[in-house]
């Protein structure tokens, strides 16, 4: 049985690759930090799985690495954890490179420390945002870097130190530079979740508008159900590489929040321009969709289309396995779901705290 260690365990992609791992039969062990309140319902579903252990360790804190690596003493590891929104990283940016830049080599310099330089494995989830201000449409593995936010400077370092880490002393570490992957467990403040969540609220009556930054920005948006099998079979290969994963598929903010909406029953057509843009409910004239400053970036990265041609080729991995019809289908309809639960037990709440009123229930 291997032994896999997976930092940001609690994230999108770690309860995906958890469930992934646990699957294929190995011993999972992922790490934690302990927060005022307790935020595990991504991996909730698992805990009290025989071949699930949880640890405490922050990438901030060596100590707590090298404490986790010499209990585990992982076959493999996968370093997801990040502070992971572009935004906040401009809001706080020192943290953002402590983690992201410093933290990889953290977890580097553990493994040799902890004698595992040999035998482990390590994958670092690396981003499209290197490309950021890019310089080629679509992007592959030989694609100049321009990383355009201290997320993906902080990013960049990481990608460079695993490859130095891998030349200078023979280990066998590499990069998935992913792009965007969405899910039903995507953070709320990322852009897809967001339209979705909003699209769901405004169809049951929770919401009146949704406010948005700039529409007219592009991805390669893949569903990371899909992705964490990458991430797995990355470290499969026979030689330690880079790899681009991708659907090879482009579309705008606009797109995606045009087909969220016709799958909750609403049909929105645009008009106007700029931060005068809306969108507007085709049926009833509201105003559903607007744009606000406030979600504009101080430099954003707009045009992101990978080429997922050598995981293709060399992992066998198929880009366009969940189409992004499906994956905006898979999120709303999830986020109708979650919605109509609310609503149902502010229902029961409301019916008892009436009842209790009126003396039926005591
Ligand atoms: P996510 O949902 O934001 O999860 C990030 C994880 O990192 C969480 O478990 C978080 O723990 C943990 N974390 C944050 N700061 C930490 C610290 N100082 N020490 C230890 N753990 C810490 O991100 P995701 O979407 O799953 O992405 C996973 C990784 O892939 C990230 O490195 C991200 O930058 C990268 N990536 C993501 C995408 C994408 O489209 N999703 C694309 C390319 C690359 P808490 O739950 O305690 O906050
Ligand atoms: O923004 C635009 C925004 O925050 C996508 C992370 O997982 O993927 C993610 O980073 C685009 C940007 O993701 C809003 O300006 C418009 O151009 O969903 P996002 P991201 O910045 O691409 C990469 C690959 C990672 O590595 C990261 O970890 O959408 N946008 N309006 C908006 N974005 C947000 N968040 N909110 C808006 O209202």
């Amino acid at each position: 049985m291997k032994t896999a260690l997976i930092t940001g365990v609690t994230g999108q992609d770690g309860s995906f690759l958890a469930e992934f791992l646990l699957e294929k039969g190995y011993d999972v062990h992922g790490t934690i930090r302990r927060s005022s309140v307790d935020f595990r319902e991504r991996i909730a579903h698992l805990e009290g799985h025989s071949n699930f252990h949880l640890h405490y360790a922050d990438l901030g804190d060596s100590m707590s690495v090298i404490q986790v690596l010499n209990k585990v003493r992982p076959d493999e590891i996968y370093n997801l954890a990040a502070q992971s929104h572009v935004q906040v990283s401009f809001d706080s940016p020192e943290f953002t490179a402590d983690v992201d830049a410093v933290g990889v080599l953290r977890i580097l310099e553990g493994v040799r420390q902890c004698g595992l330089a040999d035998t482990c494995r390590i994958y670092q989830a690396s981003t499209s945002e290197l490309y950021g201000k890019v310089e080629e449409v679509p992007q592959n593995e030989n694609t100049p870097f321009h990383p355009y936010s201290p997320y993906a400077v902080a990013k960049q370092y990481g990608f460079w130190i695993v490859k130095e880490y891998r030349e200078a002393y023979g280990m066998y570490c590499c990069s998935g530079i992913l792009f965007n992957h969405e899910s039903e467990r995507r953070g709320e403040t990322f852009v897809t979740r967001k339209i979705t969540l909003a699209a769901a609220r405004i169809a049951q009556g929770k919401q009146d508008k949704l406010f948005l930054g700039n529409l007219s920005s592009l991805r390669d948006w893949g569903y990371a159900r899909d992705y964490v099998e990458c991430m797995w079979l990355i470290l499969q290969h026979d030689t330690p590489e880079d790899f681009v994963i991708a659907t090879g598929e482009q579309h705008s903010v606009r797109e995606f929040a045009t087909l969220a909406f016709h799958n909750v029953g609403i049909e929105l057509e645009w008009s106007g321009e700029g931060l005068d843009e809306k969108g507007i409910d085709k049926a009833t004239g509201k105003v559903l969709v607007e744009v606000s400053p406030d979600f504009y970036r101080p430099t954003d990265v707009v045009n992101l289309w990978g080429d997922p041609t050598k995981a293709r080729a060399e992992l066998g991995w198929n880009p366009q396995k969940t189409s992004f019809e499906q994956l905006v289908k898979i999120m709303t309809d999830a986020d109708m779901a979650k919605v109509a639960v609310e609503r149902a037990s502010e229902n029961v709440r409301t019916n008892l705290a009436e009842f209790l009123e009126k003396g039926i229930v005591k």
